[in-house]
């Protein structure tokens, strides 16, 4: 059994129904178990070029699985295609994205997947929902989540409301 942590976010197509449909899916994945989910956060869209794109909202979810990071990986590419996912440019507006934030303790390095996720610590939109969560977690070869949350506190991120559905 391994702990990871899964970021999701979506800003089309009704994002909180997103959200919630996405935690569904993963709670009912094979071998896999939800032990808990952060807040639902909004924020203005992080973009390379400032074109504007609608706000997101984004939550992380922790889970205990027997999936290899690979299977995993599939399995999460597998909902978002589920959830009308196109692949649309990079940076660009989303239906709903679900991020391999970390898994266990492990550093992964593969063509197709990297752990701890490579923008973890830019992005205050991650970094406060996990620390909702995991406040005491460790990052392999990271600072701890407190120092790198006070690294970027000019990003703007409210709590919306609980993720319940
Ligand atoms: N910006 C915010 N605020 N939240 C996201 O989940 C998000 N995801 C993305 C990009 C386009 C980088 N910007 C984002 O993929």
């Amino acid at each position: 059994m391994t702990i990871c942590y899964i970021a999701l976010g979506s800003n089309l197509n009704q994002p909180l129904q997103q959200l919630n449909a996405a935690k569904q899916a993963i709670n009912n994945l094979a071998e896999t178990k939800l032990l808990a989910c952060s807040s639902i956060y909004q924020s203005q869209a992080l973009t390379l070029d400032n074109e504007p794109q609608n706000d997101y909202l984004n939550a992380v979810l922790e889970i205990e699985t027997e999936l290899a990071a690979e299977p995993l990986l599939d399995a999460l590419l597998k909902i978002e295609t589920e959830q009308g996912r196109s692949r649309q440019k990079r940076w660009g507006a989303r239906t709903l994205d679900l991020d391999i934030l970390l898994y266990g303790d492990q550093c992964i390095q593969t063509k197709r997947l990297t752990v701890p996720h490579i923008e973890l610590e830019n992005r205050k939109f991650v970094l406060l929902p996990l620390f909702q969560i995991a406040q005491n977690i460790s990052i392999p070869g990271e600072r701890t989540l407190k120092e790198l949350l006070s690294a970027i506190s000019d990003q703007k991120i409210v709590k919306v409301s609980e993720f319940n559905g």
